[in-house]
């Protein structure tokens, strides 16, 4: 028997909205069926190695408040096997079915990109062990190339091409790993593909190449078997001060542009939309008319700080905007990645659980709710009524097509002045989603 990390913790039991225990879900429900699907295949949710295994509240005014040694030293390939026996602990506590990872999350990077990669071999060889017998896979998988100086210019985008090359053997690696843990996807978040001033940098140039890499990427994935999607994950600043991968809409831009969008959908996190002006639900809803919404990572940010907070999601009407988007996508290829971290004064084990069933209760609520919305069909019709010129008369002449420029102004002229187009309504729909959230 493996020592118990999280001692104390049980399985994570659903005990309902009455319930007070703390190491419950109050919402999530795995078994219970919305629409036609059970709560846990519409939310496949992921455990981010990253946040969850690595980060330990380092901020840049402070150090370490979690311990997250699991027993061991840190920097070690023990520790680094300590951190897959606590992950699959802890996910298994929870239900929780995927996990996404950067490869140097997998192991301490080393001096030699020869070790560093025996080292990925060595952990994936483990994580494969412990997959076993579970129903544990991997969501998606990322090369980190942002936290290493060498990337201080970018890693597609750099100026350097050795570094380029660099970048793309990290790439090959953790696309190596990913397909050995059976990944449903592969990320590019473009951590610092972007510039901070014109004066030094080639756009043009740099565009070209973060596309060439990922062309070599989607050329290398087929060949070893990746069936699953690229993601690009949209997010406008920080660590740079201006990140191509500004939006969805820009992203998609991108992929078009390039001949990379049969490849690639997009992979939307709830901050950075909301770091680039736009609701979380703004960002969903552009991908996903263009076919591109993949994957989500689920956390929030803060309105009052202007940076990348990755909280674990608390608001439910974002939740509920966001499911009603996933659901009328037909839901998602990828799954609900919890980029998430504790607060810093959350430094306790069971702080992470309770950050998870936080994230958990948080999406079960906004995919009842999303469910409810779509059941009580008003604002649907709503929507489809608002648009009911354009099905007959001179709208379906301009829908379908068959008009002219000159016959839309001799129709304007002899109407001399069109009516008010209607009221857009938007307090009695917000009233109709307070009833239905409130019910
Ligand atoms: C950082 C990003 C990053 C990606 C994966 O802001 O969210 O964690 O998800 O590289
Ligand atoms: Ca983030
Ligand atoms: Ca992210």
């Amino acid at each position: 028997m493996m020592k118990e990390i999280f001692e104390g913790i049980p399985v994570i039991p659903y005990e309902g909205p009455a319930s007070k225990n703390a190491l419950a879900f109050k919402f999530y429900d795995s078994d219970r069926v919305i629409m036609g699907k059970k709560m846990s295949e519409h939310l496949p949710f992921a455990m981010a190695w990253w946040h969850n295994l690595c980060a330990a509240g380092t901020d840049m005014f402070g150090r370490d408040t979690a311990d997250k040694s699991f027993g061991l030293e840190k920097g070690t390939m023990e520790h680094a096997k300590a951190k897959v026996d606590a992950g699959f602990e802890f996910m298994k506590k929870l239900g929780i079915r995927y996990f996404c990872f950067h490869d140097v999350d997998l192991v301490p990077e080393a001096d030699d990109i020869k070790e560093t990669n025996r080292r990925l071999d060595e952990i994936s060889d483990y994580i494969l062990e412990k997959m076993q017998g579970t129903d544990i896979k991997c969501l998606w998988g990322t090369a980190n190339m942002f936290s290493n100086p060498r990337f201080m210019n970018g890693a597609g985008s750099t100026n350097s091409a050795d570094v380029f090359c660099f970048a793309a053997a990290q790439v090959k690696k953790a696309l190596d790993i990913t397909v050995k843990l059976g990944g449903r996807g592969y990320v590019f978040w473009g951590g610092r593909e972007g510039y901070e001033t014109l004066l030094n940098t080639d756009v043009k140039f740099e565009q070209e190449n973060i596309a060439k890499l990922m062309h070599l990427a989607v050329d290398y994935g087929r060949s070893i078997g990746f069936t699953g999607d690229f993601y690009i994950e949209p997010k406008p600043k920080e660590p740079m001060k201006h990140q191509y991968d500004f939006d969805a809409a820009t992203a998609i831009g991108f992929l078009r542009q390039y001949g990379l969008d049969k490849d690639f959908k997009l992979n939307i996190e709830a901050n950075h939309a909301t770091l680039a002006g736009h609701t979380f639900q703004h960002d969903l809803r552009i991908s996903a008319i263009n076919g591109m919404l993949g994957s989500i990572d689920a956390n929030q940010g803060d309105m009052l700080l202007g940076w990348d907070t990755d909280e674990f999601p608390f608001n439910v009407y974002d939740a509920t905007m966001c499911m009603y988007e996933v659901l009328k996508a037909g839901g998602l290829t990828g799954g609900f990645n919890f980029d998430s971290k504790t607060r810093r004064p959350s430094y306790t084990m069971e702080d992470m659980f309770h950050a998870y069933i936080l994230g958990m209760d948080t999406f079960a609520l906004g995919l009842i709710k999303a469910a409810a919305l779509i059941e009580d069909s008003r604002l649907d019709k709503f929507v489809e009524d608002r648009y009911a010129s354009y099905r007959s008369g001179i709208g379906a002449k301009i829908r379908s097509g068959e008009t002219t420029l000159a016959e839309l102004a001799a129709y304007a002229e002899k109407l001399g002045a069109p009516e008010l187009p209607g009221s857009g309504r938007q307090e009695y729909l917000e009233s109709i989603v307070n009833q239905v959230m409130f019910n």
